[in-house]
């Protein structure tokens, strides 16, 4: 069965969606990891993508040296519909700090810069942070939406960006910050 589209909108050539589902089954170019620093697995999204992807994985991500919070390293996606994984390290939240904030918003940014170097066109995402790293998805889903807005007004590389959330609660969550950031630029954001 199709994953049920919850809510879609488009910025230039490029649709971001948002659907409820599970990351690792997903067909665009590329799927974002929600890693740690050392890029060897762990549990939610990551142990969900090592297992989907199989030991050819953890055996390309132990070459990489890690990866700093807020940066993004790339693999192959192995036995993953995907072809290519990227590893966003989220931050660990710290309530009213704002160096956290600006990390949410880098690891995406850094994520669609690694893709569109890597001639990706499309990508799902998870809800960086929110699982093991605590982040409050009302906090965190307006940050992730606006970072890869910005990027796709500024740059031309993407057909389709996915939001892949977990659950119904989180699905309503970004809808909503979504819908605040589409009615505060109508003329950039249409919604379909
Ligand atoms: N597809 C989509 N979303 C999922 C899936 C899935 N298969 N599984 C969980 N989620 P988390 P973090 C949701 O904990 O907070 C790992 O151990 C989940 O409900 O995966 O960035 C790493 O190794 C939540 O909304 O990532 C790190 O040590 C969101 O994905 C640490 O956890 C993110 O939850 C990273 O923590």
């Amino acid at each position: 069965m199709p994953n049920p589209l919850i809510y879609r909108v488009q910025i230039n050539q490029a649709t971001i969606e948002l659907i409820e589902g599970d990351i690792t089954k997903q067909t665009t170019d590329a799927i974002v990891n929600a890693a740690n620093a050392s890029l060897l697995g762990g549990g939610g999204v990551d142990g969900a993508i090592h297992r989907a992807a199989g030991s050819e994985l953890l055996a390309e991500t132990r070459t990489l040296g890690g990866c700093q919070t807020g940066d993004a390293k790339i693999t192959r996606g192995y036995k993953l519909k995907a072809k290519f994984v990227i590893h966003g390290v989220g931050p660990i939240y710290q309530a009213h700090n704002t160096l956290v904030q600006q990390q949410l918003a880098s690891v995406y940014r850094r994520s669609m810069e690694l893709a569109e170097a890597n001639g990706i066109r499309t990508i799902s995402f998870p809800s960086i942070s929110t699982g093991a790293y605590g982040y409050p998805v009302e906090e965190a889903a307006p940050i992730a939406l606006k970072a890869v807005i910005d990027y796709v007004i500024q740059h031309n590389g993407f057909e389709r960006v996915a939001f892949i959330l977990f659950n119904e609660q989180i699905t309503e969550t970004y809808a909503h910050a979504l819908a605040q950031l589409a009615k505060l630029y109508p003329d950039i954001i249409k919604v379909l």
